[in-house]
């Protein structure tokens, strides 16, 4: 046995002092959290199978400190040296994100617990983008950014003492644990002060706004802050009612009796007063919130579905307006089956399997005969949380918050990269899918070593 603390632990007690910060931060925060844990009580209450499903499925502690976070960095190195930071409190790398064809240079994986029992405990995740500087045309504005990147540390010197002992200890004690959630706090914290001038900053921001949030300041200040909600059509409606005004559309699926993936939607970024170098007063936008409702995750086949209707919803017009857009997601969406059993069956979804306390297989436990044993009772089949992001989503809530100065993507010849961020990261990403299946994998051979 050794005296560290759990990195689960470790993880919690960071996410409830980032809340903490937040809240302080952008009370409009405060406000929504307060809106969500309302609707989650009304939702619960009103629907009784709900709330005996989410218990079961060992969701109902986990989400009222259930959250993710973004912040985007500069450099490969403060990647890197995230991914170390991360690591102590148990979040590793997960999937990848490309967002330059939406026209954002960046690309992004985000930072979670992997394996079943952390998730329960705290699922808490950082949706973490690495600004590409390839991507700036102008070759002296690129320099110039690069200049400024390197001449700043994003952590603190405790930060990274600490990082560098749980890795030598494998683990913190206590006294080490609680400094080092201070610690890693600092590289999330709000500047008021920008690190460069007016005119160097409105350079940036002229190449692209997001380019300006990720040079200009000593840290990446998380940008938001996303409570998960089990009705999000009834917190955007509840919006205005609280002050909050949201982005017109929800991003993701339409509403459906089987939620799946992930939908999403924010208020937008607010106005913030800055000093810049030289004692300039100026502007700048960068934070916002966000909700989420999460569903099933899907396997490959319920993911290119997901896609391919998703596109055809695209290809079929914008709406303007929330009500229309979701009307005509769901009648597009009516060819995604809609129960759990279909689901299951047609290896749209992943299930969590359990056997039924009291009764045994009988017929051996072969795989097979799974649904001979759903069909008997003795084996439980419980939809798995999504746990990861959407493309098209994020970028819908990068664009959001970026004004109107949406631009075109960036050409083909500079797209998708994946290597170029593991490079950067110096670890592979989890394939999110693979893992999916692991998860589902163990948790049936489990359900049938119990039922054997
Ligand atoms: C991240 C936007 C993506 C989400 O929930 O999809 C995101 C950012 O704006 O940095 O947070
Ligand atoms: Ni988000």
């Amino acid at each position: 046995m050794s005296n560290w603390i759990a990195t689960d632990e470790i993880r919690g007690n960071f996410a409830k002092a980032m809340s903490e910060m937040y809240r302080h931060e952008v009370p409009q925060y405060g406000t929504l959290l307060a809106l969500v844990e309302e609707v989650n009580r009304e939702t619960l209450a009103a629907n009784p199978a709900l709330h005996v499903d989410l218990l079961d499925a060992d969701e109902l502690a986990r989400l009222d400190v259930e959250r993710h976070g973004a912040i985007r960095v500069g450099t490969p190195a403060e990647l890197a040296m995230l991914r170390r930071l991360f690591a102590v409190m148990g979040m590793h790398p997960v999937g990848y994100y490309d967002l330059s064809e939406a026209g954002v240079p960046v690309h992004s994986t985000a930072f979670r617990p992997v394996d079943d029992a952390a998730l329960k405990r705290n699922p808490f995740r950082v949706f973490t983008s690495l600004l590409r500087l390839e991507l700036i045309e102008n070759a002296e504005l690129r320099q110039r950014a690069a200049e400024i990147l390197a001449a700043r540390d994003i952590f603190t010197p405790g930060a990274r003492e600490l990082v560098a002992t749980a890795e030598r200890q494998g683990g913190l004690d206590a006294a080490q644990a609680e400094r080092f959630v201070a610690e890693a706090l600092e590289t999330f914290r709000w500047h008021r002060e920008a690190t460069v001038d007016l005119v160097t900053y409105r350079a940036l921001s002229d190449e692209h706004r997001l380019i300006a949030d990720v040079v200009c300041f000593r840290g990446p200040h998380i940008n938001h802050l996303t409570p998960r909600t089990l009705d999000i059509d009834a917190v955007q409606r509840r919006m205005p009612e609280a002050g909050i005004v949201p982005k017109a559309i929800i991003e993701g699926p339409p509403r459906r009796a089987c939620p799946i993936l992930l939908r999403q939607t924010s208020f937008k970024a607010l106005e913030e007063p800055i000093r810049f170098a030289g004692d300039q007063q100026g502007h700048h936008t960068a934070r916002f919130g966000e909700i989420e409702q999460r569903g099933v995750a899907l396997t490959r086949k319920g993911r290119a579905l997901y896609d391919r209707l998703l596109t055809a919803a695209r290809e079929s017009g914008a709406d303007a307006d929330n009500a229309s857009h979701q009307a005509q997601l769901s009648e597009v969406f009516a060819d995604f089956p809609d129960d759990l059993a279909t689901l299951r069956r047609e290896g749209l979804a992943f299930f969590h399997y359990r056997a039924v306390p009291g009764t045994t297989a009988e017929t051996g436990g072969a795989e097979s005969d799974v649904e001979a044993l759903i069909a008997r009772g003795a084996l439980s089949a419980t939809p798995m949380t999504y746990e990861d992001f959407l493309p098209v989503s994020a970028a819908g809530i990068f664009q959001s918050n970026l004004g109107e100065a949406v631009r075109d993507g960036y050409s083909h010849s500079s797209h998708s990269s994946q290597a170029q961020l593991e490079e950067a990261l110096g670890v592979k990403v989890i394939d999110e899918i693979a893992l999916y299946e692991r998860r589902q994998q163990m948790s049936l051979e489990q359900a049938l070593a119990a039922l054997a």
